[in-house]
């Protein structure tokens, strides 16, 4: 059973084991922001995770009570024993870092903004000095508790056959892991207002930008996709923050060293994505990324229904291109069936709700279909946003010339929601492609050429539409 503090390293995507990325480089700012330029493999000494004991929490800490005006004080012994609650309650890793405000992070989010990558997400983006500053969330804010729970699944098992159209569901929303990641961190909440504190929990909302916290913690490095990957569990974990007032003790329990780039030269993430939307090391724009326009308001961008494929909800491509991803699942798998449960992320999920049917879901009335992907967030809960996706995701993967699959498709492209009439005509028109595209096909192949239509439709921007909208 791995100790608690020494997850395994993945190994390098690229064999290198230290390397110095261009945020590396950016040196301490004159906050006294830390710097990423160190390229460690040691887990940092506030960080916690491998194996998930259960049981009862040792009363060893001495934390002094809050009376008054005098804070609370939290010595190295009275955060393991915090981390202890964390993970009794199914945490993975567990980490510790000061509360301060966030230059660089609020920097990022308004440059960003200002280069409109956020396309018209609010989120972090709308209030840039408050999602960077923690004393925002708790007055007289010392500490963020940062936790992290692995959604790794190691069954990715096809749809089911039975299903005409499969609509693909991404890993994170196919169970309620910020559900129980907020369960987790309340412990932890609980346990520090039992000794006096003021605590409160954060997670995926516009409070704070999770990923910095847990960064500063040393639970992770910053992926090229952006995306905090943490030695040991990779990206597949959701990450959120329990705030206090309550104090570290400088001497007893010093701050974390982030986490070194792991990435070196590897770039698999970017070359994976679909639509280009990584467009830096670190950096997404919003407006091309299949995750955002699954949510977002509106028509869905004509340029990326083809490269939207099967998604449904959320995209996983940046993760499942990623070596150390990968490593960790093989690493999963090989445990499970060596019934070694007890190190690891071994949290062995199958895959429900990864597929559903499409068209079942495009029949549904507005209560029963919102009812059906209940957790999503669904702007203003507007029940055609996933109808538009759906009539895409039907596009790009009905057999094409199935007659009652048209039947439905016809009815939405003379439906009253000149929305859904849009999207329906163009799923009809790439219907009609994707026939002409396979007899071409075929036609090449017969004559000894080379062309592949069908795969070339995939990548490439959709063809015209020739139906009237
Ligand atoms: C807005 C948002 C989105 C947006 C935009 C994502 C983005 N990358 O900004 C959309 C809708 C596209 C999205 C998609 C997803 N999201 Co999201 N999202 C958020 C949210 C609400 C805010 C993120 C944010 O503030 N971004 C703003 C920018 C400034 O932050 P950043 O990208 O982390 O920027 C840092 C890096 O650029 C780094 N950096 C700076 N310089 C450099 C240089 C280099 C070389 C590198 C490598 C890094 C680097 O420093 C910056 C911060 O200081 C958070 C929850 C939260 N409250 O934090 C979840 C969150 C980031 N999302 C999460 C998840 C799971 C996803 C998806 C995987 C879901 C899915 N399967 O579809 C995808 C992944 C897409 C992707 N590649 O990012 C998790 C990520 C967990 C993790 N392991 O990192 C979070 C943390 C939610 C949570 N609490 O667990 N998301
Ligand atoms: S989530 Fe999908 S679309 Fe967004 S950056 Fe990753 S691979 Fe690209
Ligand atoms: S796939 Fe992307 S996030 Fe993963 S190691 Fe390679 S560059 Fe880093």
């Amino acid at each position: 059973m791995a100790q608690t503090g020494d997850p395994p390293e993945p190994a390098g995507p690229t064999g290198v084991t230290s390397v110095t990325s261009a945020k590396a480089t950016r040196g301490a700012d004159s906050r006294g922001e830390p710097k990423r330029s160190q390229a460690s493999h040691a887990t940092p000494p506030q960080v916690s995770g491998g194996a998930r004991r259960r049981g009862g929490v040792r009363r060893t800490g001495d934390a002094r009570r809050a009376s008054g005006s005098q804070p609370v004080v939290l010595d190295g012994s009275d955060l393991s024993e915090l981390f202890e609650v964390g993970r009794a309650a199914g945490l993975d890793l567990v980490g510790a870092t000061r509360a301060a405000a966030w230059g660089h992070t609020r920097t990022q989010l308004e440059r960003r903004r200002n280069l409109g990558l956020n396309a018209d997400m609010a989120f972090t983006y709308k209030n840039p000095p408050r999602s960077t500053d923690a004393t925002r969330v708790v007055k007289g804010a010392a500490t963020l508790i940062v936790g992290a729970r692995s959604y790794l699944q190691t069954d990715d098992a096809p749809p089911d056959p039975s299903i005409e159209v499969a609509a693909q569901v991404a890993r994170y929303a196919t169970a309620d892991h910020y559900g129980q990641l907020a369960a987790s961190l309340e412990r932890v909440a609980e346990a520090l207002r039992a000794r006096g504190a003021r605590a409160v929990v954060v997670l995926d909302r516009n409070d704070i930008v999770d990923r910095e916290a847990a960064w500063r913690c040393g639970i992770g490095w910053y992926g090229k996709n952006s995306l905090l990957l943490a030695p040991g569990f990779g990206s597949w974990i959701v990450l959120g923050s329990v705030v206090t007032n309550a104090r570290l003790n400088p001497d007893t329990a010093p701050v974390p060293t982030p986490v070194g780039d792991h990435c070196g030269t590897c770039r698999r993430c970017v070359d994976a994505c679909p639509t280009g939307a990584i467009v830096a090391d670190g950096v997404i724009d919003a407006g091309r990324c299949l995750s955002w326009l699954l949510q977002a308001r509106g028509g869905f961008p004509v340029e990326h229904r083809v490269a939207l494929g099967d998604r449904i909800y959320g995209c996983d491509d940046c993760q499942t291109a990623c070596p150390p991803n990968r490593a960790v699942e093989l690493r999963a798998r090989r445990l499970e069936s060596s019934d070694d449960v007890g190190s690891g992320p071994h949290r062995s999920i199958a895959s429900p709700g990864r597929w559903m049917d499409a068209m079942e879901l495009l029949n549904l009335d507005d209560e029963a279909l919102l009812d059906r992907v209940g957790r999503w967030y669904i702007a203003d809960r507007n029940p055609d946003l996933v109808r538009r996706n759906l009539l895409i995701v039907i596009a790009n993967s009905a057999p094409a010339d199935n007659a009652s699959v048209r039947s439905v498709l016809e009815q939405f492209d003379s439906g009253a929601d000149p929305m859904l009439s849009e999207h329906a005509t163009w799923a009809l028109n790439r219907l009609d492609d994707r026939i002409g595209s396979t007899i071409g096909s075929t036609i090449g192949a017969g004559s000894g050429t080379t062309t592949d239509q069908t795969t070339t439709m995939e990548s490439d921007p959709p063809p015209a539409t020739t139906r009237a909208p």
